[in-house]
């Protein structure tokens, strides 16, 4: 897999088990296709994993307490309880259509809220954050001191960038009385109106990188072995979950930082605050069969940024029939060589090896059904296992 941090392709078998985190919704509005693709991404790397008799264990949170939430929840007069346990529903019943295996922890924000507290509290034990004001921050440069975390060290990105993107990504560079902009909140006072919960800290409620931080220690342990979410959370998000990591443990937060592209419509990155959605549900509620809208994605490597148009769902519908006769006409051959796995199983396999090459695997199978001999069952498995369509019934 192609690790952000190292800039190189790494093997993510070590051995041992996998133990993977994808960073999980903000449940507010419903599953788009930037969500599906990044979860699909995740989703094949675990099937490749289980396919090479890996054991896996996966965790995603869900970030069920944030200010788009809580507006969101406000605007539509509704508690922001009952909106993110909908959504969160919603969410598990579009992947669930899609094939998109489950996590084997799927921990809510408020479900450890102490523990996350109890983790700021210790940062500020050891001098790695400050109180501002109710707000507790925490300390970059304390943390290069004292931790063997740098800043820079997952994302590589520049001084200058990383102020733009904190600013555009939830941070506060302008917030007066910070001791460097970029340093990001662990803990944030009571608001009027606001959730909050009286902890070891104070009250209020946790910040956003160090939720990931906590959840990914309790559920996988550090480090994991893949740290998961779409290109948006390199920086600031991923880079600060690092180091949240390493100045509570000591260690990192993962040996690889996998980060999938992002997935636009007309013209600019599929956002819920841009409002620029296409949401799975939609495709599915108008007759579109969700193993077409798996195929449309898989037609895309999963690092390329992309736009979502109707040509991509049409051509996966018509390859999805040429498989689906393809199927229908194999019948139980057996494969063709009982000596050999079929070469396509070899080959979707290699395909997907090479950092998820989803197109070189849709494109094996594609070559193999016009080159016309009947599909045999385990080359029907094959499909199934790995890319997660199923041919026949
Ligand atoms: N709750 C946080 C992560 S801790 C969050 O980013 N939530 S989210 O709902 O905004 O995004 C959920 C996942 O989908 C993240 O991994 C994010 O990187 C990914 N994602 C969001 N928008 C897109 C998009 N347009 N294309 C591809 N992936 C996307
Ligand atoms: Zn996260």
């Amino acid at each position: 897999m192609h690790d952000t941090a190292s800039g190189r392709l790494v093997p993510t078998e070590t051995g041992g088990p996998a133990h993977l985190y994808v960073c999980g919704i903000t449940p507010y509005d419903a599953a788009h296709l930037g969500h599906a693709n990044t979860y699909l991404a995740f989703d094949t790397l675990v099937r490749c994993w289980v396919d090479a008799r890996v054991s896996v264990e996966y965790t995603q949170n869900t970030t069920d307490v944030d200010d788009p939430l809580l507006e969101r929840a406000a605007a539509r007069g509704v508690d922001w309880r009952e909106l993110a346990a909908e959504q969160t529903e919603l969410f598990r019943r579009d992947m669930a259509a899609l094939g998109i295996l489950p996590p084997d922890h799927f921990v809510a924000v408020t479900e450890v809220i102490g523990p996350i507290a109890e983790a700021v509290a210790r940062l500020l034990d050891d001098g790695v954050a400050y109180r501002l004001g109710d707000d507790v921050y925490f300390d970059t440069a304390a943390a290069e001191r004292l931790s063997p975390w740098r800043l820079g060290e997952e994302s590589g990105l520049s001084r200058g960038r990383m102020l733009e993107l904190a600013a555009e990504r939830g941070g506060d560079p302008d917030r007066p009385g910070k001791r460097d902009p970029l340093d990001p909140l662990l803990w944030r006072g009571p608001r009027p109106g606001e959730p909050s919960w009286d902890t070891v800290v104070g009250a209020g409620r946790p910040g956003w990188h160090v939720e990931c931080s906590v959840i990914a220690e309790r559920t996988l342990g550090v480090p994991l072995t893949v740290q998961g979410g779409a290109s948006d959370l390199v920086f600031p998000h991923h880079e600060f979950g690092a180091a949240h990591t390493a100045a509570l443990t000591g260690g990192p937060l993962a040996r690889v930082y996998c980060h999938a592209g992002l997935v636009a419509y007309r013209g600019e990155k599929m956002s819920k605050s841009l409002g620029n959605l296409v949401f799975v549900r939609e495709l599915i509620d108008a007759g579109h069969g969700p193993a077409a809208v798996r195929l449309a994605l898989l037609a895309h490597a999963y690092r390329e940024d992309w736009e979502w148009t109707s040509a991509d769902l049409e051509r996966a519908e018509k390859r999805l029939s040429r498989w689906r006769s393809a199927a229908r006409a194999s019948g139980r051959t057996p494969d063709q060589d009982g000596a050999h796995l079929p070469r396509l199983l070899e080959t979707v396999r290699a395909r997907l090896a090479d950092d998820l090459d989803t197109p070189g695997a849709v494109a094996a199978v594609d070559a193999r059904i016009a080159a016309g001999s009947p599909l045999g069952p385990v080359e029907l498995d094959a499909i199934d296992a790995l890319l997660g369509v199923r041919l026949a019934d």
